[in-house]
């Protein structure tokens, strides 16, 4: 219709300059003479978010027009920092905005500063799923994220007398100018009832899931930039809202006030973000959470593919949908409710569907992980839904016995039913046979998955499961983080490897290059008095920028081993102490524990107490300073990675499905000292193994250890040096009143701990004895890390979404350039 061709705002200096000063007083309310830092962080939004909907606009009708096959991202988490600066830099228009600010007398880096993080996932996960959608809107593919718009994310970690203290995370309370809410987009979603079942004339039973609740999904779309004015994907959050009739049994009972004040309670389905991210908590509200945003989004999806007019047996050839973790699984059984109560389509081809739909990712071996619910509890909040399981296993395992005649144990472990505690609903197996592909995130894990947890689904489908290596986003995680080495990359190649990280092999010959290196140690060097500042700000210590910062920043977990790095400070603790010329260093620690997880909260409380006896001691003379970096977040994670020089990666071998800021550290020139787990392997091999320090027991190492069943403070009888750390630990030589703690840490260590803490350690130490020697030859540590940043460019997300597009989605970019 031409009465609507856009006609696209200017994104000149003056253009914008006129934006942000209209936004300003028309969407912010504000006199510019009175206007605040924050209202002008808000006024700049307002004017940027103008621009990137209208680039959105121009996307979806582009595809509409282009018949295109598209990717729904299922996740319950997206961990995506800031978006101003983001959203900017990929739209191609952040210099001429700073420009125009700083026409208007006002400091892009001071407002940027004020926006909230975007918080809305865990670790690991929940920022993969970011990258994702950042790299197919750079790529040009039609990806579509759906999730839930957690009124309050992940909480922000105090440390109060050395301990971690939750505090809720109001993201929200300012407003937020980069959500388009879409009261039109609302769908129903239904909890508790019951089956109706008819019988129909042709043998089929329909089924009607009746009575129950009803509670309404609210989108609210996120536009996602791609980098270089690419496409403009969308991010769909879904918030609860009540519906309208919420209130009829009490209305009818003539108790208006209690009607509306219950509305309260549906709407707590979308309020906050469970923050654990390794333990699956059998909670009816987390099972509510993931059914309610799996249906609206499956509403959703369905309606699109109507409304484009596709035929609704054509579903799985329009649209692939990826499940990020089993925590979307529902998604099976819902997609096919729909299809047989909703759309009356027959099992059978609904089952095809379906299957032709869905792909599943998984994260994780770690069995207390996995997702199951009791049968009682999925029968009463979705009853219909454990109707349909029934059947499909019921018919899944008709396959397998018809295949494997006989083999009752198998059955039994292939079920979706598990009957051995107390009947439970297994997610993952659900998810396995609702798919036709299953990923892996490394090549070790996705080994590992298929030689334990689906070993024997591997044996039914082996076709079925494939690797799918991680990735992280260089946009974030180097143009943006580290201004200073993509400066210096610039300068030395052509720019194309920020589309093509496969480019960014031509900076290997600089490595061997004086000027380059010592150009890179200027870069580092600037890096770190960013960061010291930081932490001087933070938390008050003091740290020189002229040593070696070496850094363990993920979630705190017992696998992840924090106290393994603990235990080394300690050890160069002693050694200063004893007289020993130890290399000067910085230890920084950041991650938050789930707040359920006592051994993690301890942990970080005995870090701190450590860190505060090593930083507080004169003979230390500023060769050790011990930091924990409180409330870590996507936007802390931009400061810490460009600054360091050691990346600590030493979760004990087989545990760590993949690791990203392994990746995101050495693209920032740090050298990893890691176990061989996860996408630590491939590391290695793209580095080369003179680049990087391995240490430690392999996985199969791990294994064969544990069945032999040592007593863990047996290692301390070859190693004098350990033995007396630990004993300092246990008898409370760092504990600040905590004595208890630091004894029960140590018992810990010595009796119990089931992630070979002491059993590695001796090896660990001696690794970073290698790392300490090749750190004192600046000219050889500057070209390792040089050529580890060269050689990095397989980690892109741009390759790990294109394998998902080829080997899985089966769809292919369709690149957008919009005006503008
Ligand atoms: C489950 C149930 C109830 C509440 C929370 C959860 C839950 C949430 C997040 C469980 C696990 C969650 O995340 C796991 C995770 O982050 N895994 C990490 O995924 C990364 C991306 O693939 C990998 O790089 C990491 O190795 C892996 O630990």
């Amino acid at each position: 219709n031409p009465r609507h061709r856009l006609s696209p705002l200017t994104c000149d200096a003056p253009g914008l300059r006129q934006s942000i000063r209209d936004a300003l007083v028309r969407v912010v309310g504000k006199d510019p003479d009175l206007a605040t830092p924050r209202d002008w962080l808000h006024a700049v939004s307002f004017a940027i978010r103008e621009r990137i909907i209208e680039r959105r606009v121009v996307t979806r009708r582009q595809f509409a027009d282009e018949d295109v096959k598209r990717v729904y991202y299922l996740s319950m988490e997206y961990l995506i920092g800031r978006m101003l600066e983001a959203n900017l830099r990929n739209m191609g228009i952040l210099e001429v905005t700073q420009q125009a600010l700083q026409d208007l007398g006002v400091d892009f880096r001071e407002i940027a500063r004020l926006e909230e993080d975007a918080a809305l996932g865990n670790g690991g996960l929940g920022r993969l799923a970011a990258c994702i959608l950042e790299s197919m809107a750079t790529q040009g593919y039609p990806g579509y994220g759906y999730g839930i718009r957690y009124e309050y994310g992940m909480f922000q970690q105090h440390i109060e007398h050395f301990r971690q203290v939750e505090h809720p995370d109001n993201w929200l309370r300012f407003g937020n100018p980069w959500e388009f809410p879409r009261p039109e987009k609302t769908f129903p979603v239904r909890f508790y009832g019951y089956v109706v079942e008819h019988h129909q004339p042709d043998g089929e039973t329909s089924c009607n899931w009746e009575n129950g609740e009803e509670v309404l999904a609210m989108a609210y779309d996120y536009p996602t930039a791609g980098y270089e004015r690419r496409n403009v994907n969308n991010l769909r959050l879904w918030a609860a809202k009540a519906t309208r009739d919420f209130d009829l049994r009490y209305f009818n009972e003539g108790d208006y006030i209690r009607a509306v004040a219950d509305k309260n309670e549906s709407e707590t389905i979308s309020m906050v973000l469970y923050p654990n991210d390794a333990t699956a908590i059998g909670k009816e509200l987390r099972l509510k959470q993931e059914y309610f945003f799996v249906s609206a989004s499956l509403q959703d999806i369905i309606d699109r593919h109507l409304q484009l007019e596709y035929p609704i047996d054509e579903l799985a050839d329009k649209a692939a949908i990826q499940l990020n973790d089993t925590h979307p699984a529902i998604a099976v059984a819902e997609c096919m409710r729909l299809l047989l109560d909703e759309h009356r389509i027959p099992w059978d081809q609904a089952w095809t569907i379906t299957r032709n739909l869905f792909s599943y990712t998984n994260h994780t071996l770690m069995p207390e992980a996995l997702e199951t619910w009791p049968v009682a509890l999925m029968e009463r909040v979705l009853p219909r839904h454990m109707g349909i399981i029934y059947r499909i296993n019921h018919e899944f395992i008709e396959e397998v016995r018809h295949r494997f005649p006989g083999e009752h144990e198998f059955f039994r472990r292939l079920s979706i039913i598990d009957e051995d505690h107390g009947r439970r609903v297994r997610m993952a197996h659900l998810a396995v046979i609702g798919s036709h592909r299953v990923n892996g995130v490394a090549a070790l894990h996705t080994s590992l998955l298929k030689q334990t947890l689906f070993a024997d689904f591997n044996r039914v489908w082996p076709e079925r499961f494939v690797n799918v290596t991680n990735g992280v986003t260089p946009r974030l995680w180097m143009i943006q983080a580290n201004p200073g080495l993509t400066e210096l990359i610039e300068s030395r190649i052509s720019s194309d490897w920020k589309f093509d990280l496969d480019r960014l092999k031509q900076f290997e010959p600089y490595a061997s290059d004086d000027a380059t290196r010592e150009a890179f140690r200027a870069v580092k060097r600037r890096n770190k008095e960013r960061l010291a500042a930081l932490v001087h700000k933070r938390t008050g210590i003091t740290i020189r920028s002229d040593v070696m910062y070496d850094v363990q920043i993920k979630r705190i977990h017992e696998y992840k081993r924090q106290l393994l790095k603990l235990l080394h400070v300690i050890e160069l603790y002693q050694r200063i102490r004893d007289g020993e010329d130890v290399l000067p260093r910085v230890v920084l620690f950041a991650g938050k524990a789930a707040p359920g997880y006592q051994r993690a909260k301890d942990i970080i409380a005995v870090i701190n107490e450590v860190a505060d006896i090593v930083n507080h001691d004169p003979a230390m003379g500023d060769r050790l300073k011990c930091v924990f970096f409180p409330n870590y977040e996507v936007s802390s994670a931009t400061i810490i990675i460009p600054a360091a020089d050691l990346s600590e990666q030493i979760s004990t071998a087989g545990f760590e499905a993949s690791g990203t800021g392994n990746m995101k550290l050495a693209l920032n020139g740090a050298l990893t000292i890691g176990t061989l787990d996860g996408a630590n392997i491939e590391i290695r091999d793209a580095v080369g193994t003179e680049n990087i320090f391995i240490f430690g027991m392999t996985a199969d190492e791990i294994s064969a250890h544990r069945a032999q069943g040592i007593p863990p403070g047996a290692h301390l009888d070859s190693h004098p040096r350990l033995r007396s750390m630990v004993e300092a630990l246990r008898d409370g030589f760092f504990s600040n009143g905590g004595r208890h703690l630091h004894a029960e840490i140590a018992r810990y260590l010595l009796e119990e701990d089931p992630f070979f803490v002491l059993a590695d350690y001796a090896a660990y130490s001696d690794a970073c004895a290698q790392a300490d020697r090749m750190y004192q030859d600046a000219e050889a540590w500057s070209e390792a890390a040089l050529l580890n940043v060269a050689r990095m460019s397989h980690f892109s997300i741009d390759r790990t979404v294109r394998e998902y597009a080829q080997n899985i989605w089966n769809v292919v970019p369709e690149p957008v350039l919009p005006p503008c």
